[in-house]
């Protein structure tokens, strides 16, 4: 494909960069974390999805450069942001189940964390939970050994993938992130509130926190610190934005 061409010489070109999308304690009200989240601004197509070129990325094994790219980088904003005072903000990023066919995978992330000074208390690894369907085995040791480090596992759309409650057991992700698709409606339409509330229960009782994506409104909001939900994610609280734009916030008025 063209886009895999193009692809190649992206980050050494400067068009690839991360954005950072604020995650809240609702229940603290405090600023915990954010989630970085990749963009591509091509000189002449304009902007291109991650929904566009990760999976061509996968396809073609550019992920691995990329992720690392993606890892370092994250890593470096979050020691920045330490640095310049405000406070330790947990870095959560996007692992595609195709790194995880890398033998280097845990091995690379481990030194990046090292050579850049992130506590790994402060980095969170989102998977989807597609990464399930193969090599339950190699992935669950390649998760114990980050989880061994303190780093933290999340489960990104939650409740939309291949969900079942044995991969919760098998992988013990310290964070569930509920699936904007649940949220959307959450305080109009019972069914999803009450799928919200079922979610919210089996993070209780085996002991992880959840959190809720795609929270656009103040009563979505209202409903799911009223439901015991620990954090959100979404344009309510901030699009995702450039590091500058985060710092605005930051320090803001909140
Ligand atoms: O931010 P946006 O809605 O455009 O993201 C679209 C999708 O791309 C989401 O599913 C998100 O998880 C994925 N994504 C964003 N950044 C990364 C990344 O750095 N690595 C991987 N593997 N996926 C990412
Ligand atoms: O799959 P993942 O959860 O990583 O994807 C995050 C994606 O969701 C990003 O592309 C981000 O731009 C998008 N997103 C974040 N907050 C909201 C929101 O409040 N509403 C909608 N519609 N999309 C959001
Ligand atoms: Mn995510
Ligand atoms: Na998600």
């Amino acid at each position: 494909v063209e886009l895999e061409h193009e692809m190649r010489d992206a980050i050494e070109r400067g068009e690839i960069s991360l954005h950072y999308q604020l995650q809240k304690n609702i229940q603290t009200g405090h600023i915990v974390g954010v989630e970085a989240l990749i963009r591509w601004n091509h000189p002449t197509l304009g902007p291109i999805s991650p929904v566009e070129f990760i999976p061509v990325a996968e396809e073609t094994g550019m992920i691995i450069p990329i992720g690392e790219w993606v890892m370092k980088t994250a890593c470096r904003q979050q020691v920045e942001w330490t640095r310049q005072g405000y406070g330790s903000l947990r870095m959560s990023v996007n692992v595609s189940p195709y790194q995880f066919q890398d033998e280097l995978f845990v091995e690379k992330i481990l030194h990046t964390l090292r050579e850049t000074g992130v506590d790994p208390e402060n980095m969170t690894i989102e998977v989807t939970e597609s990464l399930a369907i193969r090599d339950v085995e190699k992935v669950s040791a390649q998760l114990r050994l980050l989880r061994d480090t303190g780093i933290r596992l999340a489960i990104d759309d939650f409740g939309t993938g291949y969900a079942s409650l044995k991969y919760l057991r098998t992988f013990e992700p310290h964070l569930l992130k509920i699936d904007r698709f649940f949220v959307d409606g959450i305080d109009i339409e019972t069914e999803r509130g009450n799928m919200v509330q079922a979610i919210i229960a089996i993070g209780r009782s085996l002991n992880m926190e959840v959190l809720a994506e795609g929270v656009e409104t103040i009563e979505q909001l209202e409903f799911l610190r009223a439901a015991g939900c620990d954090e959100v994610q979404g344009y309510y609280l901030s699009r995702p934005l450039p590091a500058d734009g985060v710092e605005q916030l930051l320090r803001g008025p909140f």
